[in-house]
């Protein structure tokens, strides 16, 4: 390959962030909006949007939901940081959620939703995220939009190139950004090259119940994989990693992994390798990882430690794995809904690299080789290349699909969103993006069927769009109506952390399945008190468990004596309320937890471990009812040393 420091391109990644609000108004697009822009996003009072969008929140750790196209925000998933809130993370049911290899990690940097599909449609079942500092791969339940799954990635770091499924959600796959010794082990860094590997881990995705389960990771040479996208369609079966850094550098990366010409977007013919690994194929190493799984019917969590992952080299399966020669340090790899195109964002350069499916297919068929990178074959750039959409813009970093023949890509040096034609690989229209967008989210833009109606493009500078909050500011995004031949932009609205990809669907797809409360007669958590007579207090040496009710307006019992100090006492609290949106809230003076928010029919726990006695207060945090300043109630707290009995009482009892 060949080896050039391309400075100027670095020197415009460098400084495009203090250009990029140059463009602005040229055509009119900043400050007044036609009228009927207005319009097409109000969303009247009682009225409901016509999609939602699943927002990664970055360094939130967690994931957002809006409506388009109001730009309203309905809800923040706690999905890998604890959330006071609802009480996720901090709760007892839901903090082994949060367990990993390296103990209790309440916090993650989450990137790329993913909806679940069937036949390349979007089916609404489940929305998948990675987190890429501790490498994890999240599941939501669209049923109840709350996370139900997180499984840790072994041989993996900065778990970026995740978290994509498959068109029927065979897998969803997760990919290594920095390359590790495999396994972990204590040798000088600059043995980088030829010593660190990188993991591709294909997580399985069971059909009925969703389980996710590591099939294998394929062991890549240690490059940084950075993006993934599945194959579809014709491409079905073949799953497309973009690499930079093949160089193998293990320092100042700015400069010594901007050497090569070409880096390689990597397919992976996943199918062969299954079929491989089906028959025996592939080695068992030892590693350590967690998978965490929430019971909808216990309300309760468990962690279990993975003790095994099954590994492959590529080089055992021959013909599964080639290389595909892109400029120049590609961020995103894009599929167009047919399967046809892949589209590497050649970040450091200025053209959009398109190769061929077909072509691709028989540049492998005929040899068309360029020598190898570790056994691995890299086929002839010009045997697989479809074209290039000449100087489309500055720093191409993500395209989506419109599903009407036209790609969207992100330029985030020259701050725009370009529409470009799929056949012709002209350019249509851009409009500028306020400012340095990343990713562009149009609903569905990860399958066969987009609907491509709204494109969001989402931004990392702020600046100038809303009112000063201090040195920080939220994110921006920006909606286009992208159903005319010009793209038109209708909104800008705040997000919450920092968005990078989206993931959209018709709310129609989703909303008749949402789960209204949680059944009393069908919780089978081991502490709820159902019946009236189940709540009570009992003790187990020093700890105590509290099975408490509560119900407009008042919990059960609601007041409690006999505790000493030096007890742990655990509030099991369900809420017997079984109308929809009505959740009570719970919260302890002095408890080193969160508060809880308790949905109807759901049962939660917090512990408080009390030091001083006295006679302390807890009460409702969640306005409930008109008397809702009226649900609270009193621990009795006596010495250590106390002969004081358990009682509890609410009432006249
Ligand atoms: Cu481009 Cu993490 Cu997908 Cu940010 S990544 S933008
Ligand atoms: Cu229950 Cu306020």
């Amino acid at each position: 390959m060949r080896k050039s420091i391309n400075i100027s391109i670095l020197v415009l990644l460098i400084t495009g962030l203090f250009s990029c609000n140059t463009n602005d108004s040229k055509d009119g697009d900043k400050g007044a909006l036609a009228s009927n822009a207005a319009e097409k996003v109000y969303v009247a009072p009682g009225e409901h949007d016509e999609f939602y969008a699943f927002v990664s929140g970055g360094y939130s750790g967690n994931l957002t939901v809006y409506g388009l196209p109001s730009g309203r925000m309905f809800k923040e998933i706690p999905v890998f940081s604890q959330f006071p809130t609802s009480g996720y993370g901090y709760s007892e049911e839901t903090k082994p959620m949060l367990n990993t290899s390296h103990g209790f990690i309440p916090w993650d940097d989450a990137h790329h939703p993913d909806i679940s599909q069937t036949s390349g449609k979007l089916d609404g079942r489940w929305v998948f995220i990675n987190g890429n500092n501790t490498p994890r791969i999240a599941k939501i339940d669209l049923k109840t939009f709350e996370t139900t799954e997180i499984i840790e990635v072994p041989n993996s770091a900065g778990n970026h190139s995740s978290s994509f499924v498959t068109e029927n959600t065979e897998y969803v796959v997760a990919g290594t950004r920095f390359s590790v010794p495999v396994p972990q082990q204590d040798i000088a860094i600059n043995e980088y090259k030829g010593k660190f590997k990188g993991a591709l881990s294909f997580i399985s995705v069971d059909p009925e119940d969703g389980i996710m389960s590591i099939k294998f990771q394929l062991m890549m040479p240690g490059f940084n994989y950075d993006l993934s996208h599945p194959g579809r369609g014709k491409s079905h079966g073949w799953f497309f990693f973009t690499t930079y850094n093949t160089e193998e550098a293990n320092s100042l990366l700015e400069v010594n992994a901007s050497q090569n010409d070409k880096d390689f977007i990597a397919a992976v013919n996943w199918k062969k390798i299954e079929e491989y690994v089906n028959n025996g194929g592939g080695k068992m190493m030892p590693a350590n990882y967690a998978h965490n799984v929430y019971d909808d019917d216990t309300h309760t969590a468990t962690s279990t430690m993975m003790k095994e992952v099954l590994v492959v080299d590529p080089l055992e399966v021959p013909g599964a794995v080639f290389l595909l020669p892109t400029p120049k340090s590609p961020h995103g790899v894009d599929i167009d809904p047919s399967g046809e195109y892949i589209i590497g964002n050649g970040k450091l350069s200025a053209d959009l690299t398109i190769h061929s499916f077909t072509k691709m297919i028989s540049a492998i068929e005929n040899k068309k080789f360029d020598g190898d990178a570790y056994g691995i074959p890299i086929l002839k750039f010009e045997e697989i290349l479809r074209g290039t959409v000449k100087q489309a813009g500055l720093g191409p970093l993500h395209t989506e699909f419109d599903g009407k023949g036209n790609g969207y890509t992100t330029f985030f040096i020259s701050s725009e969103l370009v529409k470009w034609d799929l056949e012709t690989l002209e350019v249509i229209d851009r409009k500028p993006n306020y400012y340095s967008v990343g990713h562009v989210m149009i609903p569905g833009g990860n399958s066969a069927h987009p609907f491509g109606k709204y494109a969001v493009s989402m931004n990392k500078i702020t600046k100038d769009r809303y009112l000063p909050t201090g040195p920080e500011l939220e994110h921006s995004a920006q909606l286009f109506d992208i159903t005319g031949e010009k793209m038109e932009l209708l909104l800008d609205f705040p997000t919450h952390g920092e968005p990078h990809y989206a993931a959209g669907i018709p709310a129609s797809i989703i909303k008749e399945n949402s789960q209204k409360i949680y059944k009393l007669a069908e919780n089978e958590h081991e502490y709820a008190a159902i019946a009236n007579g189940d709540a009570r207090v009992e003790r187990d040496g020093n700890e105590v468990h509290v099975y408490m009710t509560m119900i407009r307006s008042h919990f059960t019992p609601d007041n409690i004596e006999g505790i000493k100090v030096g007890d742990k006492v655990y509030f099991h609290i369900t809420n017997h309320e079984q109308d929809f949106d009505v959740p009570h809230g719970f919260a302890m003076i002095g408890a080193n937890s969160s508060g809880l928010l308790i949905m109807p029919g759901q049962t939660k726990t917090t512990v408080w471990e009390p030091k001083e006695v006295g006679v302390w207060p807890f009460y409702c945090t969640d306005f409930c009812s008109a008397l809702h300043q009226e649900m609270q109630g009193y621990v009795r707290v006596s010495p250590k040393s106390s002969k004081l009995e358990l009682s509890w009482s609410l009432g006249e009892d």
